[in-house]
């Protein structure tokens, strides 16, 4: 039973607390015994005091003591106290007991262990104070004017960021873009860093940093940056020794290396293995650890999603037990679905981390309601098969199944200059959800939608309606709300990508439908055509052993099944087959007409969202309130501006009707790509 307060809140919410906003009415005091002083129990204290909602007057215990059972940053909680080996289990036993205390969970004897050792969030953040594909404002860490002044306001900014991560367990961050600029490892820069990993520290999130490959070149001014150079080496080693001077806890290095024009090892004909142990080994004497991504395809290749796979399978084992491969959760590029990439749990003497996108590049930016807790579940609880059956994507990377060195899940940031950090409150459900499936990779969508929803919206009653109840609330406002949340990813694969098509959007920002985009010139893998490969037959990508046989990176049996048109979950039929258009779906419908009521289906399901919101009206405050409906509503557009787009596009193939119990379109196909055409120019 959550603690429910029927106040009318008349001042309007920003959102700028996240689901901190730890409304306690009345003071209720603790005594927190302390296992010792520290920046991080002195954190945990200070929480524990400010936040507490059980009995007043308890007296709260923080032990520092090992305990076999007590994993990583784990820690033991009882209703008096927490135990942990480290001092940040001990903060996130605190953050732990709040929560349950706000949301009503019960407060049992249990374990907590974390899933991954390292919870990272990845910031595509430029030093010049934009960020790649960022929805939610400039960035916090960096900017144009004045770059080097630290002031009160920035520090005060990273902390209440430090203290969001701490609370739901994530302990890193990436601080600049994976598109990196030498510029991030001068001086300036790293005096930078070093202050914003000073505010960090307290709340046990560690700084890393991505790195350009070329730095010695660039910045060094060396002739190379080859690898295996021994000038390249001692420049690194001394890189290395200067950021731990500045930052005695710093994390290691995220690269991205060729890939996407990114230089990388193989322009100076190395392997990724080379140009990573080179690092690795750099960073050994410190603990600190490589992350070395796996986003890479070449122009040249007939498919793209193969391309990953067949460039690290043969390295397996080749890389130091302080490298960890960062794979994207699809073989591709974080589309609304894609099938595990085929990388997790094949590479089995290295470690691997997912990594997902917590950004809305491909989602509705900042403007569509899209929970992503469904989709990374969806990947993380995948089987791979590869070591029989249950074995997951999860088990494959969290150290059930092989034996990783170490272990990491990795989230591209969603955060912002905005207010609400996030450019919509629904994306800091996402926020908020990437950390507590780092931290536990078996919870479940659900539960997480509830207990954001009871941080995020609990007390929170519209000036309109003073009288609220807790069981009104529930039945009303927190169930419906929750559901919405839970079908709004499946609604969004269904106006944009249904049946396992992909990479068909829009190339002006990867918002808003582009099926047709393929200038003259253009790199075939960059454009819409290359992935629908629509034709009068029919649609979609054959990756059957037909085709370009990508399903023979899956382990058996997912390779016969996806194999199978008949045998494919519809979820990745397009993906894996190139199918005609009058083929018999398992529904009984023909493809083209299933694929018409999915666009709709997407549509509908927006619509039910604005309903659903509507009648939340009592139970949020005005300001939220406003700002979601007006989101949906521009969702709802832009849904119907999909599946018109989609819909019409295709049908010149296809030319069958769309069945005439569905609406019609209503935007021309002309002026859509007009539109779409001019924007970019
Ligand atoms: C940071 C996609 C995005 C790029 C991004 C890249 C990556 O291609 O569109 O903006 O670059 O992925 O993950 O490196």
């Amino acid at each position: 039973m959550i603690v429910f307060v029927a106040i009318s809140t008349l001042h309007a919410e920003n959102g700028h607390q996240l689901w901190l906003r730890n409304r306690n009415p009345l003071p209720v005091t603790v005594n927190v015994v302390g296992a010792k002083s520290s920046a991080i129990i002195s954190t945990a204290q200070k929480e524990l005091q400010e936040g507490w909602q059980g009995k007043s007057g308890a007296t709260f215990t923080l032990t520092l003591k090992s305990d076999k059972a007590i994993l990583k940053d784990g820690f033991r909680l009882t209703a008096n106290g927490v135990q942990a080996n480290t001092e940040a289990g001990l903060l996130y036993g605190a953050y732990e007991i709040l929560r349950r205390q706000q949301t009503g969970e019960s407060i049992k004897d249990e374990v907590c262990n974390p899933s991954y050792e390292v919870r990272i969030l990845n910031h595509w953040d430029n030093l010049d104070g934009t960020i790649e594909r960022g929805y939610a404002g400039a960035s916090i860490f960096w900017r144009k004017d004045d770059p080097f002044t630290v002031t009160e306001k920035d520090k005060q900014l990273w902390q209440e960021y430090a203290r969001a991560n701490a609370s739901i367990g994530i302990n890193a961050a990436v601080l600049d873009n994976v598109n990196s600029s030498p510029l991030i490892l001068t001086a300036d820069y790293l005096n930078r860093v070093k202050a914003i990993a000073e505010v960090l520290r307290p709340y046990g999130v560690k700084a890393y940093l991505s790195v350009k490959f070329s730095s010695p070149a660039l910045v060094g001014k060396l002739k190379t940056s080859d690898p295996l150079d021994s000038e390249v080496i001692k420049w690194w080693n001394s890189k290395v020794k200067e950021i731990y001077t500045l930052v005695p806890d710093f994390g290691g290095f995220l690269i991205k290396a060729s890939s996407e024009g990114q230089p990388g090892p193989q322009d100076y004909g190395r392997t990724h293995a080379d140009g990573a142990n080179m690092l690795a080994d750099a960073l050994k004497p410190y603990s600190g650890l490589v992350m070395w991504r796996a986003f890479v395809y070449s122009p040249n290749d007939k498919d793209r999603a193969k391309q990953a796979y067949n460039e690290f399978m043969p390295l397996d084992g080749k890389f130091r037990d302080n490298v960890i491969i960062q794979v994207k959760n699809g073989p591709i590029d974080f589309q609304p679905r894609e099938p595990f990439s085929p990388l997790f749990g094949a590479m089995k003497k290295t470690s691997v981390m997912p990594e997902f996108q917590i950004t809305m590049e491909y989602l509705g930016h900042s403007t569509h309601l899209v929970y992503l807790s469904p989709m990374w579940e969806e990947c993380l609880q995948s089987d791979t098969y590869q070591e029989g059956k249950g074995s997951t994507v999860a088990r494959c990377t969290d150290g059930s199944i092989y034996p990783q060195k170490h272990t990491a899940m990795a989230g591209v940031s969603n955060v912002g200059l905005d207010t609400n950090w996030n450019g919509y409150l629904f994306n800091q459900a996402n926020w908020y959800c990437f950390g507590r499936l780092a931290w536990n990779n078996k919870l479940k969508s659900s539960d997480i939608a509830e207990e954001w929803l009871k941080l995020t919206f609990a007390n929170s009653v519209s000036d309109k309606n003073s009288e609220v109840k807790n069981n009104d609330w529930e039945k009303n406002f927190l169930q419906p709300v929750k559901q919405m949340m839970l079908d709004s990813r499946e609604a969004a694969v269904d106006y944009m990508m249904p049946l396992g098509l992909h990479h068909i959007m829009s190339a002006n920002g990867h918002y808003g439908p582009g099926p047709w985009w393929a200038p003259k010139g253009m790199r075939a893998d960059w454009t819409p055509p290359y992935y629908h490969q629509v034709d009068s037959i029919g649609i979609g990508f054959n990756r059957t052993k037909t085709g370009s046989d990508a399903v023979d990176q899956y382990h058996e049996p997912l390779a016969s099944q996806f194999n199978d048109p008949n045998s494919c979950p519809d979820g990745f039929l397009l993906w894996f087959h190139h199918l005609p258009w009058t083929f018999k779906m398992k529904n009984g419908r023909n493809l083209w007409d299933d694929m018409c009521y999915r666009y709709d289906r997407g549509v509908q399901e927006v619509r039910q969202f604005q309903k659903v919101w509507d009648k939340a009206a009592p139970y949020v405050d005005s300001e939220r309130f406003n700002e979601v409906q007006r989101k949906l509503r521009s969702q709802s557009t832009n849904a119907v501006l999909w599946k018109d787009a989609c819909l019409l596009y295709f049908q010149q193939f296809s030319k069958m009707p769309i069945p005439y119990d569905l609406e019609r379109p209503v935007n021309n196909l002309d002026e859509m790509i007009e539109n779409d055409t001019r924007r970019r120019r």
